[in-house]
């Protein structure tokens, strides 16, 4: 009986004692509910012991004396007993809050919160019925700070709990606010006690959602406002996919918070929390239009729908299905996509369907399918603690996946080691042991000696190699044969420098690799992706938790439109188009036609358009004309089509140029499922109906699909994703049902019985073995061709407060915080052009010329402009160039050679 392990007792309950770190995790666990009332406890932080309200009394065994502790940071033992509402304990809490009350408003107890005040409930719950204490005379009185575009400051109603800062700091790692003065005189103050709004807050709202009070809270919850309803949804703007708690009030949204049991853990960045109210904005698209006399004009939703028919019937009869195309959305749900490539292929007859994976990730996709056989990353985000070093290529995940971000953020500043190559000095890189500022477009040379100098100094991980992985001995032959001397000399690094990560990389135990856009968007794109694929399994950093090969996908469902088959070569699952037996199988699962020729990508659809051979496109929430490269061929295209069809919520700039505009919704206004970055399938539920005048863009499809031939009922996504789950093998045990019961989501492959998988790759490669593959470094034809003419090297990125064309983003207080496009410009480059910051300068490259405000800063080096594509008023994209990755045609963001002058 004695070698039994000894249970706890909770008020003389016995329960088992398991590994929670503290009493007051375990009672919580144990009882499933929260009996012990807490102050300046949040489950998201440190505990940190400072209110005491959550004292309860113990004792280390039966026979031992009665104490009195903090129960969220005093840890749990076997054998303890726990009194949770001991007559003592009851004083001390009542007595610490009365405290607490004393100084803070007087009409504390009978103010209107929100509906919704911790420091009420806990009050409420220890007995205080009014305030005993006379009021304190400190900072009541303190004046609010409404500075902030989202989030008001009142310090008269704060507690001093430190909630605000260890969340700010441990949450998001910006050090934000700070406890400054000591007793009666301390307070939050914002960096150099700016005001909130000018201070250097990313605006997450961390703060806001664990203030307990209202002493920091977000704006747009009106006072005494209680919600009718909360929705729990996936956030519609990147691939992290967090979920997001929508508070509802006769159909309007009220505020928006962050769940805790999710991917993000209670955490999103300021799109996701407070960057919604373009939903229901006075610009929203409410009617069909149909151009006429040269004018978009509403029209009924049968004409808009019935005019299409017309147009690709007589297109058909005329040139063939191939005349026609689509673009479907990475924005949308996989329901919607889904449909969008069975009317394409199905019942238009084309493989012309595309999405802005092309433009995007589609190097990622191809260079891992190549190496490992399945394009999709291979970990997790949670497996972030349990790197030792990160390495971070081409991407900017403090702004591009903020939520990430800070998670890496958090790692870094906890000890693990951070490795960037990037030719900007990003947020991450100023933090990081080794930033490697290369030159853009030599990411090629730069890989190419990290592998080298890992040979040479023999850290090869010889049994991963030979037992998982083919090409090896090749490989390496080959890459001790690389002239390092010159490879540092192209990319304006320091051999030395280089040498350091190679070996701190492959010196590591977990070794965890993020890529982003400054790997895929070049003419070596997907061989760059190779190259990452290489370094992994050289150094066996796969196939087990904390390591891997992890793109940071950037659309919300860039992952999903692919899976959904909206790539001309792929249809839904990844099967091969041009296949015979693929082509049965989708004949007989739907039990029509499947077509037979080549699709064309994007690209070729532009060029299509231009040449005469493509005459239809039907363009679902893409904005082609502000987001793809060299804007000039992109409107030619545009005017060169007999029809085009733009499927939107905004008057976007391609919208503007379309023949029929078909108004749909946002992700608040409807349902169906998302595919995050670590291919995590996630419900997206509508919060709101659809604003009058619109469909949901799943209806509008079905709809779409009738006039085309195909009887079916109306759209819904729960039907449809049974239809994808019979389809698509890695769905196979994906219901709706199933998801709604999985707050994390499903990561695909879900096998029948419905489980997931966190890691790919596990024992063995999807395509059997790893492949190694070499690549030597070449120029870009851009430069190439144009350098001497245009001798500065142009940079596209994005920045944290606008998403792509910003259609939806600058309809929401971000564009108080941002407000447009700026070059950025070296300090020597800058006095060379006679320019300073705040000047206007033009960019000139070979395909046209833009104007925009300089800031000149050393995040840049001597000969690299950088400048984001957010604003329309700019259009960036009027300089881009038509070079694409060899492979994939991803489109080269990120190198335009330009030069840069002084704007009279
Ligand atoms: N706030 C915000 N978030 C977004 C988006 C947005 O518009 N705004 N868009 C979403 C989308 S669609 C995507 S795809 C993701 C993209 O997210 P990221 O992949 O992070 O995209 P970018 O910021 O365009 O580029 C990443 C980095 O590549 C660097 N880079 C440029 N050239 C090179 C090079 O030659 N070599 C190397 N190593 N690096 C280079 C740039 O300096 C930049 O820091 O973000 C998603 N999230
Ligand atoms: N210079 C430069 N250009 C770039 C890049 C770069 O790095 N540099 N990055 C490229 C990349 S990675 C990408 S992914 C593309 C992104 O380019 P786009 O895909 O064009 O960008 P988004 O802003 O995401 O546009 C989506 C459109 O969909 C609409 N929309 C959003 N949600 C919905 C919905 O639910 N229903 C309907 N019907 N419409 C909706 C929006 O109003 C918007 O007009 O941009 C590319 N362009
Ligand atoms: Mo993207």
């Amino acid at each position: 009986m004695s070698d039994q392990p000894k249970g706890v007792f909770i008020d003389d309950v016995e329960f088992p004692f398991d590994d929670s770190s503290s009493i007051l995790a375990f009672t919580d666990k144990a009882l499933g509910d929260k009996i012990i009332p807490t102050l300046c406890n949040d489950d998201n932080l440190n505990p940190y012991g400072a209110c005491r309200v959550c004292s309860v009394e113990v004792q280390q065994s039966e026979d031992a004396p009665k104490r009195t502790v903090a129960s969220c940071h005093t840890p749990i033992a076997p054998g303890m007993r726990i009194y949770t509402n001991s007559e003592s304990v009851k004083k001390l809490r009542k007595n610490i809050v009365e405290l607490v009350l004393s100084d803070h408003p007087p009409d504390c107890l009978t103010c209107e919160v929100n509906g919704n005040c911790e420091l009420q409930d806990v009050a409420a719950s220890v007995g205080v019925r009014q305030i005993r204490y006379a009021k304190g005379d400190n900072h009541c009185d303190r004046e609010k700070d409404l500075s902030h575009a989202y989030m008001r400051m009142d310090l008269s109603k704060c507690i001093n709990c430190s909630r605000c800062v260890r969340a700010c700091d441990e949450v998001q790692g910006q050090f934000t606010l700070t406890m400054t003065g000591r007793g009666f005189e301390s307070r939050i103050t914002t960096d150099n006690d700016m005001l909130f709004g000018d201070s250097s807050c990313v605006s997450c709202g961390a703060c806001a959602q664990t203030c307990p009070t209202s002493a920091i809270s977000d704006v747009f919850q009106s006072k005494s406002v209680e919600a009718d309803k909360t929705v729990r949804t996936t956030c519609s703007y990147c691939g992290v996919g967090c979920n997001l708690e929508v508070a509802v009030k006769n159909d309007e949204v009220l505020s928006i918070r962050a769940p805790q049991d999710a991917v993000n853990a209670g955490h999103t960045c300021l799109k996701g929390r407070y960057a919604f109210k373009f939903y229901n904005h006075e610009d929203r698209l409410t009617s069909p239009l149909i151009r006429k006399d040269g004018v978009l004009t509403p029209c009924s939703w049968d004409e808009a729908l019935d005019f299409i028919k017309g147009k690709f019937e007589s297109i058909k009869q005329d040139h063939g299905p191939d005349a026609i195309a689509g673009i479907s959305s990475a924005r949308c749900t996989n329901e919607e996509n889904y449909m969008f490539q069975k009317m394409i292929r199905q019942l238009v007859g084309t493989n012309n369907i595309d999405c802005c994976a092309r433009v995007c990730h589609s190097p990622t996709a191809w260079g891992m399918q190549q190496s490992f056989g399945t394009g999709a990353g291979t970990n997790s985000t949670a497996d972030i603690p349990l790197a030792d070093l990160m390495i971070v290529i081409g991407a900017n995940p403090t702004a591009a996946h903020p939520v990430t971000g800070a998670k890496i953020k958090q790692q870094a500043m906890s000890g693990a080691t951070l490795i960037v190559i990037d030719p900007v000095r990003t947020e991450l890189a100023r933090m990081a042991d080794h930033h490697l500022q290369l030159k853009p477009g030599t990411n090629v040379a730069v890989l190419n000696m990290i592998q080298y100098y890992i040979v040479e100094a023999g850290l090869l991980d010889h049994e991963f190699i030979k037992e998982r992985c083919e090409g090896g001995e090749d490989f390496i032959e080959q890459i001790k044969e690389l002239d390092v001397d010159a490879m540092a000399e192209i990319s304006g690094l320091d051999k030395e420098d280089v040498k350091a990560v190679a070996i701190a990389y492959a010196s590591a135990n977990n070794a965890m690799e993020f890529h982003g856009l400054g790997v895929t968007e070049h003419s070596q794109g997907t061989k760059t992706v190779m190259l990452i694929s290489n370094l992994a399994m050289m150094t066996g950093n796969l196939g087990r938790p904390g390591v891997g090969v992890n793109p940071l996908r950037g659309q919300n469902n860039v992952q999903g439109a692919a899976d959904m088959g909206c790539q001309p070569h792929h249809g839904p699952g990844y099967l091969w188009m041009d296949q015979k037996d693929v082509q049965d199988f989708y004949e007989d699962k739907l039990g029509l036609p499947t077509p037979t020729t080549p699709g064309r990508k994007i690209p070729e659809m532009f060029d299509g358009a231009v040449d005469g051979s493509l005459k239809a496109l039907w363009i679902f929430a893409e904005d082609v004309v502000q987001t793809d490269p060299n804007t000039h061929h992109v409107v030619k295209a545009m005017q060169g089509l007999d029809l085009l069809v733009v499927q939107e919520i905004f008057m976007s700039e391609t919208a503007k140029m379309a023949d029929v505009v078909l108004p749909g919704t946002t992700f608040l206004e409807k349902s169906g499922t998302f595919t995050n970055t670590e291919r995590r399938i996630q419900q997206v539920n509508a919060a709101v109906k659809p604003l009058p005048g619109t469909k949901t863009d799943g209806q509008i499809i079905v709809e779409m699909m009738r006039k085309l031939g195909l009887d079916q009922p109306d759209f819904d996504a729960a039907e449809v994703l049974k239809e994808v789950a019979s389809v698509v093998s890695f769905f196979e045990g994906v219901t709706w049902e199933g998801l709604a019961a999985s707050p994390m989501g499903l990561q695909w492959p879900v096998n029948k019985k419905g489980e997931d998988t966190q890691i790919l790759h596990i024992g063995e490669f999807k395509r059997g073995k790893g492949k190694f593959h070499y690549h030597d470094w070449k120029e870009s034809e851009e430069l190439t061709k144009h350098k001497n003419e245009y001798p500065f090297i142009l940079t596209t990125s994005r920045e944290l407060q606008h998403y792509n064309c910003a259609t939806m983003t600058r309809r929401t207080s971000n564009v108080q915080i941002l407000t447009k496009d700026v070059i950025m410009l070296n300090p020597r480059d800058a006095k060379a052009k006679d320019l300073i910051s705040g000047d206007r300068a033009t960019l000139k490259s070979d395909r046209g010329q833009v104007t925009l405000d300089v800031e000149v800063t050393d995040r840049v080096k001597k000969g690299v402009v950088r400048t984001t594509f957010h604003f329309p008023e700019v259009l960036i994209n009027e300089v881009t160039s038509g070079v694409t990755d060899e492979e994939t045609k991803c489109p080269e963001y990120k190198i335009v050679a330009v030069d840069v002058l002084k704007a009279s």
